[in-house]
């Protein structure tokens, strides 16, 4: 596993929409960094200051420059970035 691959996933733990995205990043056998925020909504500044916003999950791809966040969107965007870009079939819901 690379030291520091340049995507980042902040994420809770059994945070289904993090799982999501997570099941994913394995489909595509991408390396990245879980960053596990705090559970409490109030303290989750780190993930603020990354994404704008304490909801989890969210995406820093720093080989794209994108930040994101939002479950559907961040499938979207790795469907379309390390897929063929096919709509996600990965039976979630938002
Ligand atoms: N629509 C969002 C929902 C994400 C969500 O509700 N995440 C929860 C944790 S499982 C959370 O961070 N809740 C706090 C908040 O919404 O600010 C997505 O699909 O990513």
């Amino acid at each position: 596993m690379a030291d520091n691959p340049p995507i980042t996933l902040y994420r809770l733990q059994a945070c289904p929409f993090c799982e999501r995205v997570v099941r994913v990043l394995d489909e595509y056998d991408l390396e990245y960094r879980s960053r596990f925020v705090e559970p409490l909504h109030s303290r989750r500044n780190v993930i603020r200051r990354e994404s704008g916003s304490r909801t989890a999950p969210a995406l820093v791809d720093e080989s794209t420059g994108v930040t994101m966040s939002e479950s559907a969107n961040i499938v979207e965007y790795l469907h379309a970035t390390y897929g063929d870009g096919a709509a996600a079939t990965d039976g979630g819901v938002a």
